[in-house]
């Protein structure tokens, strides 16, 4: 592990990288996607060992990621649109079955992609969240919508039980690491809007080119 990531989370360095993810003409930086994903990890496994297999599961998809940036083609993988031209011409994407491209640039963001838009409602959730308000029911119910259906059951049973070991709301602001609960909601309203329009970019993309359903 490098330095970088023994630091403590902190969720202004979230909101960096989603700050400079979209370029002026809604180009997303492959990079600071990942910045945002590394950070967001980082945030998960402080919260505990129990979350490690969905961890686990993110690390993998950054580092597919990561090495098609750093590979050969890497100049392609600069931006997602980019990455969507390159690998959709050459023919590098498992369209309706899972063959000869498991790990494409394509599918592996679709599921980070996925999992950004379960992100955006469980924050949004917390942001407008009460005292009395339990972080695990926001974290399920906003899983419930989203995410959950690309889940087999077990995936689902797996992660309801993880929702219930969370923190109380208190104990996760203050692992969000950006001073008061005050504090932390502004800067979620700060966070937020990125968060969603890197996502609805994203979105808008794979449906124009039929990827929304990758195998
Ligand atoms: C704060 C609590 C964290 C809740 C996170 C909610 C998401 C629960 C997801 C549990 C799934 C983990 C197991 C791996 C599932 C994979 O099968 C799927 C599909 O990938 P494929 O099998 O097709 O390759 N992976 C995903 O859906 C991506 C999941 C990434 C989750 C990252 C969450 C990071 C959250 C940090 C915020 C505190």
């Amino acid at each position: 592990e490098g330095e970088e990531d023994q630091k403590k989370f902190c969720l202004q360095e979230v909101l960096d990288a989603y700050k400079m993810c979209l370029s002026e003409d809604k180009e997303v930086s492959l990079q600071h996607y990942v910045t945002g994903w590394r950070g967001l990890v980082k945030l998960l496994n402080s919260l505990g060992s129990v979350f490690s297999f969905i961890s686990k599961d993110a690390v993998n998809k950054i580092q597919i990621l990561v090495a098609l940036m750093a590979g050969d083609s890497g100049s392609h993988y600069s931006t997602v649109q980019l990455m969507v031209e390159y690998e959709l011409q050459n023919h590098l994407v498992d369209l309706t079955k899972r063959g000869n491209h498991p790990e494409s640039g394509c599918r592996t963001l679709l599921r980070l992609h996925r999992a950004l838009r379960w992100l955006q409602l469980f924050l949004e959730s917390l942001r407008t969240s009460t005292e009395d308000s339990k972080t695990s029911t926001m974290c399920s119910e906003a899983y419930n919508v989203s995410l959950s259906q690309y889940h087999p059951w077990v995936v689902r049973k797996a992660a309801g039980m993880a929702f219930c070991m969370l923190p109380g709301r208190q104990e996760f602001f203050a692992a969000l690491n950006v001073g008061s609960t005050e504090q932390a909601v502004a800067v979620l309203g700060e966070a937020l809007p990125l968060i969603s329009e890197v996502y609805q970019v994203t979105e808008e993309l794979y449906a124009q080119r039929n990827l929304l359903d990758l195998p």
